[in-house]
């Protein structure tokens, strides 16, 4: 099928009518850059209401220090960043009501999550389970170790419940780890190319009151409310539209970051001819700020919420018209908007000689590739919305769960423990009817099979786009860090409605049982009419260890908790004889592991 770039683009102009004339011609700007001073980067985000121009429309929304997007940290491995964040939002409204649970709520809490590092999730490091409240300040540091990956990165706000709310303010910055300039890891064709930053992102605007919508509560079944508000088009580095510049004989790295709530972007390189357009081939070369074993050629980059995609970019060789056309895909990769992204002009002195491209690219990751022979543990984790009925309580009209192993987020549970320098291979399936782009703080991993298949060369992620009914292999490392950290889905309302876990990496001092864990068995389930009792049988290898046994609902409220060992106790019984039909989980803490909430089904 051919394109018609002409009438996309004038197409595009009359939805964005005010901005989209205002940026053409106009560079895409590039984020103020902050760069470290003897080892020590220092930036203050102050995080405030500003009066944004979105589409000609004057809205009250939440920034960084009154821009959008943030600055743009550039570090080495090795060097530290000091981070000042000084929430000066004003209070919750409904700060002094009871916590809802998965909902949006308290959306002037904050933190901050650095998207992509590998530092500490503790203290005052990559710490998503902080909550910072309005009025408060909070100082994080983050230490790169000396072999840290190069790349392109970036940070958000992660407060769940808020993270929505927030993101879809554009409250996003970039990050890049700069190569090492050593020759030997750094292909100097590769580090003569200068960067482009281009910060993806989308706004949500309540066209009666000009703000960025607070969500409410709903009293309904209909308790997964969308936003009141119309979404904008993606902007890309706060503005619609525009140029970039190259010299003749230029090449440019562009770096490009989705931070959508819940968008994929699909970049198309090309070149018009008469009426139509023709593909124009650059280099596909990082995922995730990761590099690929080769570079590939490609006219075209999809890239999906929270992930990043950079790609090496030839001027153009002659007068005509070089666009690149920007698609938005909705959750369910259906495309609601095609719009230029940028038209490249050719201007200015040739670079002479003319650039060249890199033979070869870094690695990745200097560990390189993760073997077999390095896996130390296996894992599923599956993904699921839930359709589960009946809710033991009128207060909360629940029907549906966003899930990760039956388990939907809870601040005060550990769902999953592994310790530090463990080597997992995780089988992900993804058993719900949508799409998932899975992520996981602190450690990227690596996509070895779909579906069972072995890929020849395995890729780095940090977000991985779940296909519905599908099953991924990954392996990762849970390299230096202890601490707890989390793994979600990156569309942002999954996440604040519960579809994240918390894992716990454990010291690697730590002594733990390494024997295999066995699923428990609960029955009956489904527990039925007048059946009184739910009973689960503790696996036996457990012994004389105690284990704490929690009865829960399906929003991680626990019911009922029993503490025992195996010994004394093979088989414990909950008494459910009050609770309405719906669905509930058990989950057993053997103090190594939370074991995987079994789901049991209650039928009265
Ligand atoms: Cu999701």
């Amino acid at each position: 099928m051919r394109i018609h770039t002409r009438a996309i683009a004038i197409a595009a102009c009359f939805t964005a009518l005010t901005t989209c004339f205002d940026a053409i011609g106009q560079e895409i700007p590039q984020p103020r850059t902050v760069r470290a001073t003897n080892g020590v980067l220092v930036d203050t985000l102050n995080l405030v209401m500003t009066t944004l121009d979105i589409q000609g429309r004057k809205v009250e929304a939440r920034t960084y220090n009154g821009r959008t997007p943030g600055d743009l940290w550039r570090v080495k491995p090795g060097e530290t960043m000091k981070i000042h964040l000084n929430n000066q939002l004003p209070p919750n409204p409904d700060q002094d009501l009871p916590d809802q649970g998965n909902y949006p709520q308290r959306v002037n809490t904050t933190n901050l999550h650095v998207h992509g590092l590998n530092v500490t999730p503790k203290d005052n490091g990559d710490n998503v389970l902080l909550s910072i409240l309005p009025g408060e300040k909070f100082d994080f540091e983050f230490v790169l170790p000396d072999d840290h990956a190069a790349g392109t990165d970036w940070y958000h706000p992660h407060h769940h419940t808020s993270t929505w709310s927030q993101v879809v303010n554009g409250l996003a910055g970039s990050i890049i780890v700069d190569d090492p300039t050593d020759p030997s890891i750094t292909d100097p064709a590769l580090l003569a190319i200068e960067d482009r930053v281009f910060l993806f992102s989308s706004f949500n605007v309540d066209t009666t009151t000009n703000t960025i919508p607070y969500p409410q509560r709903l009293t309904s079944k209909t308790a997964l409310q969308p936003l009141v508000g119309i979404d904008s088009p993606v902007f890309v580095n706060g503005v619609l539209g525009g140029t970039v510049t190259m010299r003749p004989g230029e090449i440019q790295r562009w770096r490009m970051i989705n931070a959508t709530y819940e968008f994929t972007m699909r970049l198309h390189w090309k070149k018009i001819v008469g009426t139509d357009t023709v593909d124009v081939e650059h280099l596909n070369i990082a995922r995730d700020g990761l590099y690929f074993a080769q570079a590939s050629p490609a006219s075209w980059v999809p890239f999906t919420a929270g992930s990043r995609a950079d790609m090496l970019v030839s001027a153009p060789t002659d007068d005509a018209t070089y666009i690149v056309i920007m698609k938005t895909l909705d959750r369910n990769m259906k495309e609601i908007e095609s719009r230029v992204m940028a038209t490249i002009v050719r201007a200015g002195e040739p670079v002479v000689p003319a650039m060249t491209m890199p033979e070869k690219l870094p690695l990745a990751i200097k560990r390189g590739t993760i073997r077999k022979e390095e896996i130390t543990g296996t894992r599923e984790v599956v993904f699921r919305i839930g359709d589960f009925g009946g809710i033991p309580t009128d207060s909360t009209a629940i029907s549906r769960i966003f899930t990760i192993d039956n388990s939907p987020f809870n601040h005060d549970v550990v769902n999953m423990t592994v310790k530090a320098g463990d080597v997992e291979e995780w089988t992900i399936r993804n058993e719900s009817a949508g799409w998932h782009p899975f992520h996981i703080h602190i450690n990227e991993f690596q996509v070895v099979a779909i579906n069972g298949q072995y890929m020849e060369q395995p890729v780095w992620h940090d977000v991985l786009l779940l296909q519905p009914q599908t099953t991924y292999t990954i392996r990762h490392r849970f390299d230096d860090f202890d601490g707890k950290t989390v793994l979600h889905c990156h569309f942002l309302p999954h996440e604040d409605w519960g579809m994240m876990n918390i894992i716990e990496i454990l010291p690697r001092t730590s002594s733990v049982d390494e024997e295999p864990w066995k699923n428990p068995m609960a029955f009956p389930n489904p527990v039925a009419g007048r059946l009184q009792h739910l009973s689960l049988r503790l696996p036996e290898f457990l012994n004389d260890q105690p284990v704490t046994v929690t009865l829960h609902d399906v929003r991680g409220e626990e019911l009922q908790t029993i503490t025992t060992t195996a010994s004394a106790t093979p088989t414990v019984r909950f008494n459910v004889d009050d609770y309405t039909a719906g669905s509930y989980f058990v989950r057993i803490n053997d103090g190594r592991r939370y074991k995987v909430s079994e789901m049991v089904v209650l039928v009265r």
